[in-house]
């Protein structure tokens, strides 16, 4: 069991784009138990790859916070979205900022999961905004990038009082 260091906004490590995982190994599965460890520690409900440095299309999420529903996702692709929501959303690589981000409210998403086995799956609400929250992340997107200017140069000043 290793907690993994999650890297903070403004690190340009945030941006880079994951790569697929071609074979799921046992490597990939110590990525997999060690997201989740870092992740139950942070008391996130989600954590991609890159935001603990690793380059790979690999998502781990519980909304339960405590083990009671995990969800893997490896090379995910969002097939289709319907509806749209908005809720307050953080971010453990954009810590003490929230804002409401408009997104999907439901959304199907095809993955493979720690197996290596193909699966779809169909989310709606908090489990969608999740899943896509993550996926930008694999893409180096974050979600104050839907932000206007003037908010980011807010965040940005509160990110400068609180260092
Ligand atoms: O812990 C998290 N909570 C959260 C709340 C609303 C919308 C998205 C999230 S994901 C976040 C953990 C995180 O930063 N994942 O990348
Ligand atoms: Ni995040």
């Amino acid at each position: 069991m290793s907690i993994l260091e999650i890297l903070r906004y403004p690190d340009k490590r945030l941006r880079k784009i994951a790569d697929p995982v071609i074979t799921v190994s046992n490597d990939t599965r110590q990525i997999v138990n060690d997201m989740f460890d870092t992740m139950y520690f942070n008391k996130g409900i989600g954590l991609a790859a890159t935001q603990v440095n690793i380059q790979q299309q690999i998502i781990v999420i519980d909304l339960c916070l405590k083990n009671k529903r995990r969800i893997v996702l490896i090379n995910p692709n969002i097939i289709k979205r319907t509806g749209i929501i908005s809720i307050t959303e953080s971010c453990l690589s954009i810590p003490q900022i929230h804002e409401i981000i408009p997104r999907s409210e439901n959304v199907t998403v095809r993955a493979l999961d720690q197996n290596g086995n193909k699966f779809e799956m169909e989310a709606n609400n908090l489990l969608a905004i999740c899943i896509q929250h993550e996926v930008d992340h694999l893409c180096g997107k974050l979600f104050i990038d839907y932000l206007s200017p003037l908010k980011i140069k807010r965040i940005h000043k509160k990110i400068k009082k609180l260092s």
